[in-house]
């Protein structure tokens, strides 16, 4: 029997990448996202090879999340890796300036909703003894940038819980990895920057950054070392990024 894995945000980017690597290794795939149409696309994509069952769902609705992950169909139910993939950022204000409608929608899509998938999920791993959660964190978990505020910080709860969860399940073979990229080319700016497309393709102007499939790859060798091998945290940058030297604020 193939093992399942639940990609989260698989309409785009990473997710989509994610969905095509697994598919690629004959994993059945658990896909969901809120654009329907994008899914059904990659569906139909990818059913010729393997099984997919893929859904409309909003990860910010706890409900929601609760029941599609309680009437997976039997040969779905027993999930062996979760990507908790789904996640933004919006804005690159000073806080000062940012809208708490950004902040507000940042936290409940990449920290609560990816606590609903997992909740949701992790009993039947543990009760299994069997499973993986793989979480999507980010460089901006780490090192602070201006305009990063709280998309940062919600990465830093990504990371953080990542390594609390893997303390609660010692004992257990389920696994915990956080994958924390920095500069990738997807629709990630063009989100943040709320369909400005100039905007957004500028981020990546004269770069060569990270691709989708980078991650996918990083993710599903994550999810294929031997049963007893943990990688609590990867991170990864293009070549052509680095970080920064503190920044000092010198009076005239
Ligand atoms: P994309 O914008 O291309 O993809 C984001 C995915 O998340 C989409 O499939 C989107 O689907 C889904 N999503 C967003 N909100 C929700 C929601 N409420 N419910 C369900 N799905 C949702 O960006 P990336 O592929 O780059 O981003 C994937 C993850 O990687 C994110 O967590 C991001 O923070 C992280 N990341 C990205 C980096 C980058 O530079 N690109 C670097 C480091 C981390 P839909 O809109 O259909 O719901
Ligand atoms: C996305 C990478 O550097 O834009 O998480 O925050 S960055």
């Amino acid at each position: 029997m193939s093992q399942i894995a639940f990609i989260t945000g698989a309409t785009s980017g990473f997710g989509a990448a994610c969905a095509r690597v697994f598919a690629a290794h004959g994993w059945s795939l658990v896909l969901c996202g809120r654009r329907l149409e994008r899914l059904e696309t990659l569906r139909i994509e990818l059913a010729g090879a393997v099984s997919v069952h893929a859904f409309a769902l909003d990860i910010r609705d706890e409900l929601a999340v609760n029941t599609a992950i309680a009437a997976l169909p039997s040969a779905f139910a027993e999930v062996d890796v979760l990507v908790n993939n789904a996640g933004l950022a919006l804005g690159l204000e000073p806080a000062q300036r940012c809208d708490m409608e950004d902040w507000q929608r940042m936290i409940d899509t990449n920290i609560k909703g990816l606590l609903y998938c997992t909740r949701a999920l992790l009993p039947g791993m543990v009760s299994r003894n069997r499973g993986h959660i793989v979480n999507v964190g980010s460089v901006a978990g780490s090192y602070p940038y201006p305009g990063g505020n709280v998309y940062g910080a919600t990465k830093a709860f990504v990371q953080q819980f990542s390594l609390n969860l893997r303390a609660d399940l010692l004992g257990t073979r389920v696994r915990v990895t956080n994958v924390e990229p920095g500069l990738a080319e997807s629709e990630f700016s063009l989100v943040r920057y709320k369909g400005d497309d100039d905007k957004a393709a500028r981020t990546y102007e004269g770069t060569e950054p990270l691709r989708p499939d980078d991650i996918a790859d990083i993710v599903y060798w994550a999810a294929t070392r031997p049963g007893h091998v943990n990688l609590n945290r990867i991170e990864v940058m293009p070549v052509c990024q680095a970080f920064s030297p503190f920044a000092i604020h010198r009076e005239a």
